[in-house]
């Protein structure tokens, strides 16, 4: 068996070694999900539910060791990392409702009677990113799990430590044995596997555009479901109109918050050219203020990128950018990057490319039209902010705007029980909601003739 070495972000040095599965072991594991969604789907609905609760309490009793445990491997910052773990017993306990809920329908017919049935996949492969390993697994595994289906996680080579954990937890919180399994290795050995294996259904995908397209093209020739949550270049619009003290108190949380490693960071400001100078005035002080430092400090916004190569790679955005003005961070070791605020023009790299990193790039616009226009200018379409004091302005911009999050007046995106994803090239498909549960089901239709 070989292993790979897991490294704090904030320190460069080594925390743990964890095992890289074989093929041969991804196929045990599957085989082990075969024979444990069998007996999950026959359960009551009820007991499904509970289990579904019990595992929520003890993720709730675990959640300041999950925080800790997430501040070492990803270097998000302690009370962000306390808010992830206790979203995944949210989630958890919200898709115990699902089990009791997921009705099918009585269609009328002639000559008998026509059900239909919410019938499970059987194993879902979930593919995990580094960014947020916590939250996103849950939304794929809870309602799978609420659906009657077995899952198995892998998460990502950077930051598989809360992932294992939790598979432990799943096992202290009763879960059947093979019905919750967390498989760690490569995304091209496990993920690939996820996606060949006749024996996975469906499989749920967070991560870049380019994989992710990969992913959705073996999925198809092996006709399977996949769900996908990809990219973004999403748009703060910020109009004359707004409360431009507020907009620009919130811009920095909104693409900095884990250093920018989010796919909902909105790391394009569009502003009004009649308000562009006095926003940049008021934005400067409001980055510098941003605090960059320790993760297991209780007062930091911001801790490390994931990576020396991850720096590299958003440092290189910088290269020949119109810097406006950067925050500040530490020196020393750790993959450490200050806040940076680039002028930019619509066609330029910054403007267009994903760069997963604390750097936003602010760019003026004209007229309502004109800003709904280089919102919908990149090829994502994930989530996005409008600030205005306008309300029939606020509409016609959140429905012009080509993304599938967007919130006026605030960035908030993600709520555990309102539908997530992405349009245009950020994914396929939705997460959350009051139809997760129904998102890990195909329809069977019966006809009973009488
Ligand atoms: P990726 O490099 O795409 O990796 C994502 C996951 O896919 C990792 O677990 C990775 O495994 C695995 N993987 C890599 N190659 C694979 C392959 N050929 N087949 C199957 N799986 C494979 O993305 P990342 O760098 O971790 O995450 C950053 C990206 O995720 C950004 O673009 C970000 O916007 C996006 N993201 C989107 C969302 C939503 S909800 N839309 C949320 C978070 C992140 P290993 O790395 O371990 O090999």
């Amino acid at each position: 068996m070989t292993s790979f070495t897991v490294i704090n972000p904030a320190t460069g040095a080594a925390i743990r070694e964890v095992s890289r599965a074989s093929i041969d072991e991804v196929d045990d594991a599957i085989a082990r999900a075969v024979s444990a969604q069998r007996s999950w789907a026959a359960l009551a609905p009820v007991a499904r539910a509970d289990a579904l609760r019990s595992f929520a309490r003890v993720v709730e009793a675990h959640v300041e060791e999950l925080a800790q445990l997430e501040v070492l491997n990803s270097g998000h910052p302690i009370g962000s990392a306390r808010w992830e773990a206790s979203h995944v017993a949210q989630v958890l306990n919200f898709s115990a409702g699902a089990p009791e809920r997921l009705s099918g329908q009585q269609i009328p017919v002639a000559g008998g009677l026509d059900v239909t049935f919410h019938e499970p996949y059987g194993v879902v492969g979930i593919i995990v990113p580094w960014n947020f390993p916590m939250t996103i697994a849950s939304w794929g595994f809870a309602p799978a799990l609420a659906a009657g289906n077995a899952v198995i996680i892998k998460p990502a080579e950077l930051t598989p430590l809360t992932g294992v954990r939790l598979g432990q937890l799943a096992m202290e919180a009763g879960l059947p044995d093979g019905l919750f399994q967390v498989v760690t290795g490569s995304g091209s050995v496990v993920g690939q596997r996820f996606v060949s294996h006749p024996d996975v259904r469906k499989v749920v995908f967070t991560g870049s555009t380019a994989v992710g397209t990969d992913v959705a093209a073996g999925c198809a020739r092996a006709l399977k479901p996949v769900t996908l949550e990809l990219g973004g270049k999403s748009a703060n619009v910020i109009f004359d109109d707004a409360d431009l003290e507020k907009a620009a108190a919130a811009a920095p949380g909104a693409v900095f918050d884990n250093a920018g490693q989010d796919c909902c960071a909105r790391s394009r400001i569009l502003v009004q050219r009649s308000v562009y100078d006095r926003f940049l005035e008021l934005l400067e002080p409001a980055v510098a203020a941003w605090r960059v430092g320790d993760p297991a400090k209780e007062d930091t916004d911001m801790g490390p990128l994931i990576s020396a190569a991850h720096r590299d790679t958003v440092g290189g955005f910088l290269d020949g950018a119109n810097v406006a003005f950067r925050g500040s961070a530490p020196d020393g070791d750790g993959f450490w990057f200050a806040p940076t605020v680039v002028l930019a023009e619509p066609g330029d790299r910054i403007a267009q490319e994903e760069v997963f990193g604390p750097v936003v790039a602010v760019l003026p616009f004209d007229d309502e039209a004109d800003g709904i226009r280089l919102a919908n200018d990149t090829i994502y379409g994930l989530a996005g902010s409008i600030w205005t004091e306008n309300l029939g302005r606020a509409v016609r911009v959140a429905r012009g705007v080509k993304s599938g999050v967007l919130s006026v007046n605030s960035h908030s995106s993600v709520r555990y029980w309102t539908p997530f994803g992405g349009m245009k090239a950020s994914g396929l498909g939705r997460e959350l909601g009051p139809d997760a549960a129904e998102h890990f089901t195909e329809t069977k239709n019966v006809f009973f003739a009488t």
